[in-house]
C-alpha cells in the first residue's frame, strides 16, 4: 500500500486536459445503444442519461457502471433531474413516445412535440453552448423544433438524419461489389427514411468513380440493380422492426461516429439533418432542415458543402422539403 501511495503522491500532476461531457437524454433502446457505443470508443469524459422513469434509469446507470472495469474510465451519471446536464458539451435526445397502433404520424409528432417542449428549454438552460444533436423521429421535423425552442443558432442544432441511411447504403453497395464498406464513399441526403435522396453520381470506391469501377472490374452495369440498393436501404429499418422490434446497434455506431467527430474536433464530412435554406434551390415556404453532407467540429456544423446533384435529385430534394414545411405547418409551428 506505501509502495502505491508513494506513487500516487509523487506522480506529476496530468496536464490539464478539456473536461468532455455528453447527455443522453432518453434510456431506450436507442439512447443505450448510443451510451454503449460511447463507452467502448472512449469519446467523452462523463456521460449523462436522462430519462422520464426512474427506475429504468438507475437500473441501466448501475448496469453500465458495472463494466467500468473494462471500459476506458468514464464518469457516468442519471437523473430525471435536468440539472445533471449542466455544462455538457453536447446532448443527444433520443426521448420519444412510442407510435400506438392506427396512430398517425402527425398525431404522434404532435406528442413529441410536446415532450420536446419539455426537454428542449432545460438542456438549453443548463448547457447554453452545447451542441444538440437530434435522434427522435420524424427527426428533420424534430430538428428544426429543438432550433426553434432552443434559440441556439442553426450551426448548433443538428440532426442523425441520413448519417444512418449512408451507411446501410455504403454496407449494401460494398457487399454487392464484395469490397470494404469503409472504402465505399457515397451519400444519401433529403430526409431521413421514404423519400431519401441516393446520390449515384457522386459515388466512389477507394477514390474511383463507380461508374469506372464497375467498368474496371468488369461488372456490368446494371441501373435496376443500383435502384434495388436504394429502395433496400428505405426498406431496411422497417425490416429490422418487424424482425426485432426497433433498431438500436447501427443508429448507436452512426450516432457516436457523430459525437466523435463534434467532440474531437475531427471535421469529418457527415450527412446530417441540417437548416438546408440556400441549398439546391431550397429556399421559399419557410425554414426546412433535411439532411446534407456538413462538415462537423467542436462547433457543431461548420459547413455544408456544395455537393453535386442533378436536376431529378435536386428536385427530388425540394419536394421533401415541401412535404415537410407542409407537416410544420399542420403543427401551427
Ligand atoms: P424507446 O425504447 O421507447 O425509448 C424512448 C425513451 O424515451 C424511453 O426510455 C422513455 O421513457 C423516454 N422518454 C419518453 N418521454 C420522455 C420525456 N418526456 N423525458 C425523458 N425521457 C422520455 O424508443 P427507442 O429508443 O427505440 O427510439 C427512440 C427514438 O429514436 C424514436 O423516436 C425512434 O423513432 C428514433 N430513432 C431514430 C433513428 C434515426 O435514424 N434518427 C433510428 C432509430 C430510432
Amino acid at each position: 500500500q506505501a509502495f502505491f501511495k508513494s506513487i500516487l503522491h509523487t506522480a506529476p500532476p496530468s496536464p490539464t486536459k478539456r473536461h468532455t461531457k455528453i447527455s443522453v437524454i432518453g434510456a431506450g433502446n436507442v439512447g443505450m445503444a448510443i451510451a454503449q457505443t460511447i463507452l467502448t470508443q472512449d469519446i467523452t469524459d462523463e456521460l449523462v442519461l436522462v430519462d422520464a422513469v426512474p427506475d429504468k434509469l438507475r437500473g441501466e446507470m448501475l448496469d453500465l457502471q458495472h463494466a467500468a472495469a473494462f471500459l476506458p474510465r468514464t464518469k457516468i451519471r442519471a437523473s430525471t433531474d435536468y440539472s445533471v446536464t449542466v455544462a455538457s458539451d453536447l446532448c443527444i435526445v433520443t426521448a420519444g413516445a412510442r407510435q400506438s397502433e392506427g396512430e398517425s404520424r402527425l398525431n404522434l409528432l404532435q406528442r413529441n412535440l410536446a415532450i420536446f417542449k419539455v426537454i428542449i428549454p432545460a438542456l438549453a438552460r443548463y448547457s447554453p453552448d452545447s451542441v444538440l444533436l437530434i435522434v427522435s423521429n420524424p427527426v428533420d421535423v424534430l430538428t428544426y423544433i429543438a432550433w426553434k425552442l432552443s434559440g441556439f443558432p442553426s450551426n448548433r442544432v443538428l440532426g442523425s438524419g441520413t448519417n444512418l441511411d449512408s451507411s446501410r447504403f455504403r454496407f449494401l453497395i460494398a457487399d454487392h461489389l464484395d469490397v470494404n464498406a469503409q472504402d465505399v464513399q457515397a451519400y444519401i441526403v433529403g430526409e431521413h427514411g421514404d423519400s431519401s435522396v441516393a446520390l449515384w453520381s457522386s459515388i466512389s470506391i477507394g477514390g474511383v468513380p463507380l461508374l469506372s469501377f464497375l467498368e474496371k472490374q468488369q461488372i456490368e452495369y446494371e441501373k435496376d440493380t443500383l435502384e434495388n440498393i436504394h429502395r433496400q436501404v428505405v426498406e431496411s429499418a422497417y425490416e429490422v422492426i418487424r424482425l426485432k422490434g426497433y433498431t438500436c446497434w447501427a443508429i448507436g455506431y452512426s450516432v457516436a461516429s457523430l459525437a466523435r467527430t463534434i467532440l474531437r474536433d475531427q471535421r469529418k464530412i457527415h450527412p446530417v439533418t441540417v437548416l438546408a435554406n440556400g441549398f439546391h434551390g431550397i429556399d421559399d415556404g419557410g425554414q426546412v432542415f433535411l439532411s446534407l453532407p456538413a462538415q462537423l467540429g467542436r462547433g457543431g456544423v461548420l459547413g455544408v458543402t456544395d455537393v453535386h446533384l442533378t436536376e431529378e435529385e435536386a428536385q427530388r430534394l425540394r419536394d421533401s422539403a415541401k412535404a415537410i414545411l407542409e407537416v410544420q405547418a399542420e403543427l401551427g409551428i
